[in-house]
């Protein structure tokens, strides 16, 4: 099996280098690209606060009823360490902040510390990974009228304040005892249901919370704020406050990173197209990869066309340095590992097949003017052995080749996950 998987990867080696691609360097460079996993797709975004939490409010949902739903942290993290176990490469875990450890007491989101995510970041040592968190501003009864951070309601808007803040400093402490800057995502479901009258008042109070949120400065090599807007939500489907308009033009202002979830677009735009208009203004740029469905924005990401073009934009970008990439979908209907393991595979296959395209002839062929020729090489290109170097990648990498995966989690739904229900 391994000598039929190394002689393939011979054969399509000796092809992309007849193109000038070395695959070696390239496996080597696959290798070193970090993707942030969600870990809110193993407990369906409910988080430890509560014995059985379920998604409220917030505009997103999750969907599904698939036995053997992570219950508690210790689960959470036996299931996430079964997914890096199929997956290659080393990578990042990306908490939301009420996945902290509360020990089994109640503690609310304004007094969320450092203690509670203690055991997260022994574990993260312990694992060789590191972690990313995000504040928590949904499912929370302050909550529940659809607004936060621009709440008309000062003691709301406090509240919420206090909870990014407390975030920001719990991020920079994780950054710091795990020696790589922890990426601290700031989402808000705040929006109307129907047609708004004063957008302005609540952008203006958006902007307000944010100014005073991120007065506190942290140095960059421990903790990074980023910003993530939305076209609409469920339930904002009228308008959203944090529009990716209004945050795109803080973060050029304020000089801060700027999240692009590929699910928050209307489905005609391409979020690939997005980087190089962007990166010019800001620092930093973080990807939520996740696929949009009709309605729903958090579908489990498949290498699509959407996905190919994303990973060709980061690689061409040359600012790899600069593009965060993470994952953000829930899908409760399906083993809920295997989605974290379809999701992550498929955007390093989509960074792999961007890498190993001849960029340098191609785009020699665009200032040319031979567009036909640039056209259909792209074209003959999609159809080179590149699942064949895939294959030798899962291989040097030990972890299971191809769809050998698929009986690992069968075994582990039938050793582990069924005790759960
Ligand atoms: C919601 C945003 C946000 C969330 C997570 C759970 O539309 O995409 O990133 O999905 O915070
Ligand atoms: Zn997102």
């Amino acid at each position: 099996m391994n000598k039929e998987i190394k002689e393939a990867y011979d054969l399509a080696s000796k092809k992309y280098e007849n193109l000038g691609i070395n695959t070696e360097k390239i496996l080597e460079h696959l290798k070193e690209i970090p993707i942030s996993i969600h870990a809110w797709q193993g407990d369906d975004v409910g988080g430890f606060e509560r014995p059985n939490a379920e998604l409220t409010g917030g505009g997103i949902i999750a969907t599904g009823n698939y036995f053997g739903k992570a219950r508690n942290i210790q689960e959470l993290k036996l299931d996430l360490e079964k997914a890096l176990s199929l997956i290659p490469g080393n990578h990042r875990i990306n908490l939301h902040s009420f996945h902290g450890d509360f020990g089994g007491k109640f503690v609310d989101r304004n007094q969320y510390k450092i203690e509670y995510f203690h055991s997260w970041i022994d574990w993260a040592d312990e694992k060789e990974v590191k972690l990313d968190l995000n504040s928590t501003l949904f499912s929370h009864p302050k909550a529940d009228d659809g607004f936060t951070l621009s709440s008309k309601v000062k003691e709301i808007r406090q509240f919420w304040m206090e909870h990014v803040c407390r975030c920001r400093e719990i991020s920079a402490e994780i950054g710091r005892q795990l020696k790589s800057p922890c990426i601290h995502n700031i989402w808000i479901p705040d929006g109307l249901k129907d047609i708004p009258i004063d957008r302005k008042g609540y952008r203006e109070l958006l902007k307000d919370s944010l100014d005073e949120i991120l007065r506190d400065k942290y140095p960059s090599s421990i903790m990074k704020d980023s910003l993530e807007g939305k076209l609409f939500g469920i339930g904002s489907e009228a308008f959203v406050v944090g529009s990716n308009e209004f945050y795109l033009c803080y973060a050029i202002a304020n000089q801060k990173m700027l999240t692009l979830d590929t699910g928050h677009f209307h489905p005609t735009e391409s979020v690939g197209d997005k980087i190089s208009a962007i990166l010019p203004f800001i620092p930093e740029l973080m990807l939520h990869i996740s696929r949009g469905v009709r309605w729903d924005s958090d579908h489990v990401v498949i290498l699509s066309d959407d996905l190919i073009q994303l990973a060709e934009e980061i690689v061409k970008s040359q600012a790899m340095d600069k593009i965060h990439i993470a994952l953000d979908y829930f899908d409760a209907s399906i083993n809920r590992i295997s989605a974290w393991v379809i999701g992550t595979r498929a955007v390093q296959k989509s960074l792999l097949y961007a890498l190993l395209q001849p960029w340098d002839m191609l785009r020699e062929y665009e200032e040319n003017g031979q567009y036909f020729q640039r056209l259909a090489f792209l074209e003959e290109l999609k159809t080179l052995p590149f699942g064949a170097v895939w294959d030798f990648f899962c291989l040097k990498n030990d972890v299971p080749v191809g769809y050998s995966w698929i009986k690992e989690i069968e075994k582990y739904e039938m050793t582990v996950l069924r005790e759960r229900s």
